[in-house]
């Protein structure tokens, strides 16, 4: 039995900062590769030996009964999810010769939208890529998730690091600011234990009491984007009381005046008001984040999700530098990794394919406007690691847009997800135990390989084979077109900076390479700020010639009482729809056991303002407003804070009861920083059903 036992290892593909180091335990079954086991590697210092819940169940997902294994075509209506078997030249051959008629026209028209279902390398932005390059398809701006925040941070720091994960075990301080780590950054959570049982203080911002929340030593509930004039009323305060490491002030940053101007103005009694929280709170958060030291924050992407989150996160990355917290390494700020790590876009995606072409960029974020109304219109769709029929804003919109009948769509899908169903084409897709890929995480510092554990199943096909394939149908004969998916893997990242040693031999004999920085890693002890003063620039030229405010300011969310008051008395509840644990975005809600500890979408609100609709726990509710209704079932519960009321998700929307999930009402409307979504910015109304 031993002897026809072997491990393989991987490298956890999804949308989550921790990309686990995994091991898959695979047996010779019949002439067949099994995977029998997956476990997260004891030798991988971010892992520690654990997966989450949800990728432990990666073995049911991957042989889950309901995998795409064929090509199918769409028989029934656009959404209905009538499809019949074909085979792969069949449909390759008939998108090739639809593609190829629309592109004789205007190749503009067709439009690749994908994101983060893979963050791997290859299976992600590489052959796909190339292809609609090559094709001279619409370019893709991809915001879904992080570009409020890469952008206003890159403008602050001028570069997309932070804290070494590794060293919150050291700190002294931890401030999760819109951060659920134990649902979304699970190992970044074990250190803040490790923390903890040293005398850590936890502390979290989160309108919600999330998981994460329920378990800090203190939890400020603030209304949700608010966190721009929470951070400025911090800074009010350490200015006022001179806690300021004036020497790291003068030294590594630009602009104090005029940030201290702007701070002047937020005084903890305005920004209680602001926040819906009390002055003593923001006076206690400040004299905590001076005294109690290192103080490192955790900041994440809830905060990002209302119209200021550019801004707010502005405002949040200037703290460190204020109180000197960059000087220690366990001390400072974490939004992300991925600025450390040098991919070499151009060698994966090929822009050169374009020639003098300059395609035309549509946002994914606005896709259900554009499917509408985009001139030249959109008229072929090639769907790819990700689903936005269900995660997409407005959903009501988005999913009109793929109902149009004149839409021609492709989806590359595990399963047939609600996006799936309104294809013309399903092409089967390998998953991450059946393919080969490189991954570069957001929440350390080491590479991540993965080699194929097993054999594809059924007919899938990586996404890397499936464009290479779609390349040949359409006579496209460059050579990169012929790259290998080994081949792909070693071009991932350019030989420089803290890439320099990259080895994809090495890295995928070893499961992962760590990037060359020191052990200790301090990125801003001594300045060195990637920005172009060389600077933490509180104080931004790059923003101002833009025509955007140079300095971290309150930007109050589109959809509440100051920008909105008419609004606001219709629809008087902020309601936010934040990552449910046992799902990964809209990942895993049909693998059964974790849909099944989720149990049904639900609609937490707080006693008072159930009362006062006469809601009881248990009680379904219809939640709408002038985008949409969908209905839940009410939770009352004081977790949500008065005001806020709170749907975990992202549920597949042909999985409820009503067919429809939060996205029903939330906006396409855009952060002020970023091009990005603003998904938590959304105001409803709730009454029974
Ligand atoms: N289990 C699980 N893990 C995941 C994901 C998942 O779906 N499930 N998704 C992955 C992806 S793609 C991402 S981007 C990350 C997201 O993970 P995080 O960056 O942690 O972001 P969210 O979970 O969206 O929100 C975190 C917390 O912010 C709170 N929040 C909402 N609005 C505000 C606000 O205005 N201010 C503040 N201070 N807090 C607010 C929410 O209530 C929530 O508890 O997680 C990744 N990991
Ligand atoms: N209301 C609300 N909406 C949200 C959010 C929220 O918090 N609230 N979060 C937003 C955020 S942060 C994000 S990042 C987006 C996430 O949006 P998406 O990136 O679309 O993520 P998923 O919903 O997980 O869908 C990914 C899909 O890719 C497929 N997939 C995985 N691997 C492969 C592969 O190798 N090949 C192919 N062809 N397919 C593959 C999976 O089966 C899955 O269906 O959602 C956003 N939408
Ligand atoms: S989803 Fe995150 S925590 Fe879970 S296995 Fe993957 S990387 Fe690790
Ligand atoms: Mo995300």
């Amino acid at each position: 039995m031993s002897t026809s036992t072997e491990t393989v290892k991987a490298a956890c593909p999804h949308d989550c900062p921790d990309t686990c180091a995994m091991e898959v335990t695979v047996e010779q079954r019949g002439g067949r590769r099994v995977a029998v086991k997956v476990a997260g590697s004891a030798a991988h210092a971010p892992t520690q030996g654990v997966l989450c819940t949800k990728v432990s169940r990666y073995l049911e997902r991957t042989y889950h009964p309901e995998r795409v294994l064929r090509p199918l075509k769409r028989v029934g209506r656009k959404g209905e999810g009538r499809f019949v078997p074909v085979s792969w030249d069949e449909a390759l051959t008939d998108i090739a010769q639809r593609l190829q008629a629309i592109a004789a026209v205007d190749p503009q028209r067709i439009v690749p939208y994908s994101y983060a279902g893979t963050m791997g390398l290859v299976q992600g932005e590489s052959m796909a890529q190339r292809f609609f390059h090559k094709l001279g398809a619409s370019l893709l701006d991809r915001t879904i998730c992080a570009t409020a925040g890469a952008e206003a941070l890159t403008y602050t720091l001028g570069t997309r690091t932070g804290t070494d994960p590794e060293r919150f075990a050291d700190s002294g301080l931890i401030i999760f600011w819109g951060c659920n780590a134990i649902a979304s950054n699970l190992h970044l959570w074990s250190r803040a234990q490790e923390a903890k049982r040293k005398g850590a203080k936890l502390i979290a911002i989160d309108p919600y009491r999330s998981l994460t929340a329920e378990k800090c030593h203190q939890h400020i509930a603030l209304l949700p984007g608010t966190d721009g004039a929470l951070a400025l009323g911090l800074m009010h305060v350490l200015i006022r009381e001179g806690w300021l490491d004036r020497d790291y002030i003068e030294r590594h940053t630009l602009g104090f005046e005029a940030l201290a101007g702007r701070a002047r103005d937020f005084t903890p009694q305005r920004v209680a008001q602001l926040c819906g929280i009390g002055a003593q709170e923001v006076e206690q958060l400040a004299r905590d984040y001076w005294q109690v030291r290192p103080a490192a924050i955790r900041l994440n992407y809830g905060m990002q999700r209302a119209a200021g989150g550019g801004s707010a996160v502005r405002a949040v990355a200037c703290l460190p530098a204020l109180a000197g917290h960059w000087r220690d390494p366990a001390g400072g700020l974490l939004l992300s990794t991925s600025g450390m790590f040098d991919v070499d876009t151009a060698a994966l995606t090929r822009p050169d394919l374009l020639g003098a072409r300059q395609p035309r960029t549509l946002n994914m974020s606005t896709i259900g406007h554009d499917l509408l109304h985009a001139q030249p219109p959109i008229e072929a769709l090639v769907v790819y690691n990700s689903n936005p029929v269900a995660v997409a804003p407005q959903s009501g919109q988005v999913a009109q847009g793929f109902a149009r009948e004149d839409l021609f769509t492709v989806v590359l899908e595990h399963f047939m997800t609600d996006t799936a169903d309104h294809a013309d084409y399903v092409l089967p897709a390998t998953t991450q135990l059946e393919h080969v890929d490189v991954v570069k995480p957001y929440g350390h510092l080491y590479v991540m390989a993965n080699n194929a554990a097993i054999e594809p199943l059924g007919q899938a096909l990586p996404n890397t084979e499936i464009f290479r394939r779609l390349a040949a149908k359409m006579g496209f004969a460059d050579p990169c077109f012929a790259d290998r998916d080994e081949d792909i893997a070693a071009q991932a990242f350019r030989r420089a900076g803290a890439c320099a040693h990259y080895d994809w031999q090495v890295a995928r004999r070893a499961g992962w390479q760590r990037l060359d920085v020191p052990a200790v890693y301090a990125p801003f002890a001594a300045g060195g700020f990637g920005t172009p003063s060389g600077r933490c620039e509180f104080y931004s030229q790059a923003l101002a010639d833009r025509g955007l405010d140079p300095l971290p300011g309150y930007v109050p969310p589109h959809e509440g009482p100051v920008s909105r008051p008419d609004l606001a008395r219709r629809h008087p509840l902020a309601m936010i729809s934040p990552p449910a644990r046992n799902f990964l975005n809209s990942t895993f809600v049909n693998v059964q056991s974790l849909r099944a500890t989720e149990g049904e979408p639900r609609l937490e609100i707080h006693p008072a303002d159930a009362a006062a609709r006469g809601i009881a726990d248990g009680t379904m509710v219809r939640v709408y407003n002038d985008r949409g209704e969908l209905r839940l079932r009410a939770r009352v519960t004081e977790r949500a804070r008065p005001g806020v009321v709170v749907a975990l998700s992202i549920w597949w929307k042909k999985l409820t009861a009503d067919g429809k999930n939060a996205n029903e009402l939330t906006s396409q409307a855009l952060t002020d920083i970023g091009r990005a979504p603003t998904f938590y910015d959304c105001l409803v109304e709730v009454a029974r059903a």
